[in-house]
């Protein structure tokens, strides 16, 4: 049996927003944080000591950090090189440089030649000696279309058949692989990639009609022992025979994070019978306290004091959102708000007025399951007298557009209507990814 550290996506400087200059070093806290967390992996690793360290990809924002913050990342995989504990480095969509091969962040370990250091930046299997006996790591990178199509071959094609074929390719090159995988060593699949039933935070699934994705079936292979993903934020576990899980991130990278556990895997690797447990690992807080004091008749003050302090916020990166009517500006005490975040790690507060001018959602818009976009836009012009003169003209003209276009694709659900703030974190997510 072999054990394996499995963590991921450690973007390395980001998130320096929700940090401040530490006064004593001259360094971000969120460095700090990031470092001392990528710290506590490390620690596990060399306290066991684990047989083999897989990373996920994603070690920095993008693949030409600031040196200091290079060196950061490094000098945590330099005390695995010291206990003489491989690892391999596979590389997520944000280590890659789009000048050519070779360019991704974490090469330099291997022109360098650092022992026990294995770099996965192409579809490969490398057999790694460990103190436990041998093992095969199959290492799958971030896919761009670069790396199994030619410009020819992907000319006039949509996007859409771009990636059916790229998927086609990766499935002869994985199959390749696994030919000639030596079938008595435990092996494993570690790959950077989005999979089709991937989830994260709101319970959306992450793939629907983004980019590329792998379906499951792809990874569920009997040859393989354990998956080791990256590239998703949140932990999960995608299948458990065999096991396919994203440790997720080591750090809350921004706010959408706030509410979930990170952590990194550890896993007891067999042929046919292998455990994994997921380590949490402590890491900063993030609070966003919200409250609407616009329908208040009295001193909205108390209220807010109220909202700051149901919190804990101690050492949190936390962001103060209200909402006040023009009016109610003058009853804020804005020196008592400061006062109170002051413990938080880093605070932010925004005031957000609302407009006298905004309308309330039609209630014909949220009932019934499902309604017809013309029965919508009906709805819209029966409360808008100053559209009564074109309102024949509007209609006419959606009715055309709508005869264009399969009508199963353009139903507007209430569903659709009310989930406008999850389709911004899903947006704040699918740019970190
Ligand atoms: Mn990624």
């Amino acid at each position: 049996m072999l054990q394996i550290l499995h963590f991921s996506d450690v973007h390395m400087g980001s998130g320096f927003a929700h940090g401040k200059i530490n006064p004593e070093t001259g360094i971000n806290t969120r460095l700090e944080d990031f470092r001392q967390t990528l710290s506590a992996c490390i620690d596990r690793a060399i306290a066991e000591p684990v047989d083999l360290v897989l990373f996920g990809g994603d070690a920095f924002p993008d693949a030409t950090p600031p040196p200091y913050v290079h060196e950061a990342f490094a000098s945590q995989f330099r005390r695995l090189a010291d206990a003489e504990i491989p690892a391999v480095l596979l590389v997520g969509n944000h280590d890659q440089h789009t000048q050519g091969a070779g360019g991704a962040s974490l090469c330099i370990y291997r022109t360098l030649g650092v022992p026990g250091i294995v770099v996965g930046d192409r579809l490969q299997t490398h057999t790694i000696q460990t103190r436990n006996g041998a093992v095969q790591v199959v290492t799958l990178p971030w896919l761009t279309r670069s790396n199994l199509l030619t410009r020819p071959e992907t000319e006039g094609l949509s996007l859409g058949e771009v990636n059916r074929l790229l998927l086609e390719r990766l499935r002869v090159a994985l199959e390749g692989e696994i030919r000639q995988l030596d079938p008595t060593l435990p092996t494993v699949l570690l790959a950077h990639l989005m999979v089709d039933t991937a989830r994260f935070g709101a319970e959306r699934f992450l793939a629907v009609g983004k980019g590329f994705t792998v379906p499951l079936e792809f990874l569920t292979r009997p040859c393989f022992d354990y998956v080791a993903l990256g590239h998703v934020h949140c932990h999960q576990v995608l299948s458990h025979n065999p096991p396919v899980v994203y440790p997720g991130s080591i750090e809350r990278v921004d706010f959408s994070e706030a509410k979930e556990t990170k952590g990194y895997v550890f896993v007891n690797l067999a042929k046919g019978k292998t455990h994994f447990e997921f380590c949490p690992l402590s890491v900063r807080a993030f609070h966003t306290l919200e409250v609407d004091l616009s329908t208040l008749q009295t001193d909205p003050q108390p209220r807010l004091m109220t909202t700051i302090h149901q919190q804990d916020i101690q050492d949190a990166v936390v962001r103060l959102v209200y909402h006040l009517r023009p009016q109610q500006v003058d009853q804020i005490d804005g020196v008592a708000l400061h006062q109170a975040l002051a413990i938080a790690h880093t605070y932010t507060i925004q005031p957000n007025l609302v407009s006298q001018l905004s309308r309330p959602r039609l209630p014909e818009l949220g009932t019934g399951v499902g309604i017809h976009p013309l029965e919508a836009l009906q709805a819209y012009i029966d409360n808008r007298e100053d559209l009564d003169d074109i309102s024949t003209d509007i209609l006419t003209a959606a009715q055309q557009l709508i005869a264009e276009t399969d009508p199963a694709h353009i139903t507007i659900s209430p569903k659709d209507l009310t989930e406008i703030p999850i389709a911004e974190v899903y947006e704040t997510q699918l740019r970190l990814l």
